[in-house]
């Protein structure tokens, strides 16, 4: 569990729009800690873990990983974090695991959204796809990964959205430009 006082923050965002590297200079910044689903996930697969293998399919496939997977990997990290506030990153991507977040482990503060058309996107992931590994960052799997984001990850911001909670932004900008307008909202 939370300590009281720890802000807790989601940041979603269409694939590439820009949130890790945003949470990265918010932690340079302000010392919080950030936690990225995706991350949390990819280094279970790295671990060798009996979930691993399924967990990679998925990710390649641009498929939701089960919230019960993803959600105890949050809830440990947030539980041994100490930091004054926490970035969670690319979670929650659909409306059953946010309900379970928020019902099992956390309320939250507010969605930080970054708003990006898929041909930006598309190019800024196929140049990180040149040297990054991920198995994801390939035209096929970019084009699945935008599908489950319109279907079934938009939802969640729209939900929030009439909740009054979305902090919306233009993240085509530069990073300069987009952290400029990122860190009014702390
Ligand atoms: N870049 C960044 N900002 C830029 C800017 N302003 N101008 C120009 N270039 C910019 O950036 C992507 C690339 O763009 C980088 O090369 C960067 O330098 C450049 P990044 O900051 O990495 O963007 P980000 O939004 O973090 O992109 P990422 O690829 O990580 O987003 P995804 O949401 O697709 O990936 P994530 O790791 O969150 O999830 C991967 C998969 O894990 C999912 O598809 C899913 O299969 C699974 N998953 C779950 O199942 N459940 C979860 O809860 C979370 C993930
Ligand atoms: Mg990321």
């Amino acid at each position: 569990q939370k300590k009281d006082k720890q802000r807790i923050v989601f940041v979603l965002g269409g694939p590439g729009s820009g949130k890790g590297t945003q949470c990265g200079r918010l932690v340079e910044e302000f010392h919080f800690d950030h936690f990225s689903a995706g991350d949390l996930l990819r280094a279970e697969v790295k671990s060798g873990s009996s979930t691993g293998v399924a967990i990679d399919r998925m990710i390649a496939n641009g498929e939701i990983v089960p919230g019960d997977i993803t959600i105890g990997l949050l809830a440990a990290a947030i539980g041994s974090s100490t930091a004054p506030g926490i970035l969670i990153d690319g979670f929650p991507r659909k409306l059953d695991q946010a309900g379970a977040f928020e019902k099992d482990v956390s309320d939250f503060d507010f969605v930080l959204f970054f708003d990006c058309p898929e041909e930006v996107m598309e190019a800024r992931l196929l140049k990180r796809g040149e040297t990054s590994g991920r198995v994801d960052d390939n035209a096929e799997s970019i084009r699945k990964r935008f599908a489950t984001f319109v279907e079934t990850s938009m939802p969640v911001i729209e939900y929030y959205e009439a909740k009054g909670k979305v902090r919306r932004m233009d993240a085509t900008q530069t990073p300069d430009e987009v952290y400029a307008v990122v860190k009014e909202f702390f």
